[in-house]
């Protein structure tokens, strides 16, 4: 029995999704007799190339970085920064196998794949229609308004919660297969999806109170430093709940393996974005989309992530 191994956008609701509707397709369409692995990928300071064993007899890259290695045989990701380098995306635009795509104008990777499946495959993703739908949404921030992202009322919303927070690997990789069996409200009445979402919603609680101590908005964005809070996974949409006129929000945080700016805008803002984000947060190492980046850093550089922040917010402010 082969080996499918995929690699997937950690902690990511797109990322999992990506990583149930390539299976889905590769069971039903390319080999019935095989076992699939999983693993997660994260964005990590420095990287020059994915340093990831590709031990299955195929192997996936769904919603996360291109590698030039000979045993990825699939690529799908939606990201405007897929490349780690130029040598990488040379390479990527010489493929001729069919099974690498890229295109940074979809908002989710999940419906990315799901319409290359159609087109190169004729392969219908039946059955995952409400995944999709919001791996869509999600990925793409197309929530009604900042409450419905924060107050976390639909099924889907707790799951990306749960995904977001969740560190176990091993339930991580079972919601895939979830995802491919059962409805998202299914999933969330799980003994183990509750019990890992009630902790989860009392510190979202908690979260929301201390951005809210922490955050200055002023000339249009929103400026929080939690590197002194365990905050690492918070809900990105809390600051615009808290100050629905900002256009811009530029965050620091900082975890066990990484200090992080997150820049975002709120895409409720009453005054457009007219920034670039991926390209701003490229310029300082980070990558992203144009409507939300990051850069992170090592644990140890938090002064320079903090400097760095700074001056993002202040070129950022000067445009208002
Ligand atoms: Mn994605």
């Amino acid at each position: 029995m082969g080996i499918m191994k995929i690699y997937f956008h950690n902690n990511c609701f797109d990322g999992l999704a990506s990583a149930a509707v390539f299976s889905d397709f590769y069971l039903k369409r390319i080999r019935k007799d095989c076992k699939f692995e999983y693993e997660g990928l994260a964005h990590r300071a420095g990287q020059l190339f994915l340093d990831v064993q590709f031990d299955g007899d195929e192997n996936a890259i769904v919603d996360f970085k291109y590698s030039s290695d000979p045993r990825l045989t699939w690529w799908f990701d939606h990201h405007q920064s897929a490349f780690l380098s130029r040598e990488d995306e040379t390479h990527f635009k010489a493929d001729r196998s069919g099974r690498k795509f890229h295109d940074p104008t979809y908002r989710s990777c999940t419906n990315f794949i799901v319409d290359m499946l159609r087109k190169h495959f004729d392969f219908h993703s039946r059955g995952l229609e409400e995944l999709i739908k919001w791996a869509d949404i999600i990925d793409g921030a197309q929530f009604e308004s900042a409450r419905k992202a924060v107050e976390l009322e639909e099924p889907a919303m707790k799951l990306m919660m749960v995904i977001e927070g969740v560190r176990d690997r091993e339930k991580i990789n079972s919601l895939i297969v979830e995802f491919q069996k059962r409805s998202l409200a299914e999933i969330m009445e799980l003994n183990w999806v509750q019990e890992v979402f009630r902790p989860l919603y009392e510190r979202h609680l908690r979260s929301i109170d201390i951005i809210r101590r922490n955050a200055q908005c002023s000339d249009g964005t929103i400026f929080f430093d939690i590197s002194g809070h365990d905050m690492e996974g918070y809900n990105k949409f809390i600051p615009y709940y808290l100050f629905p006129q900002a256009t811009y929000c530029v965050g620091v945080s900082l975890s066990s393996f990484r200090a992080k700016i997150s820049v975002g805008s709120n895409p409720w803002s009453p005054y457009p974005r007219t920034q670039n984000l991926a390209a701003l947060c490229e310029r300082h190492g980070g990558g992203g989309h144009p409507v939300v980046g990051a850069i992170s850093f090592a644990p140890e550089e938090l002064a320079r992530a903090r400097r760095i922040a700074n001056e993002i917010v202040a070129e950022l402010r000067h445009e208002q």
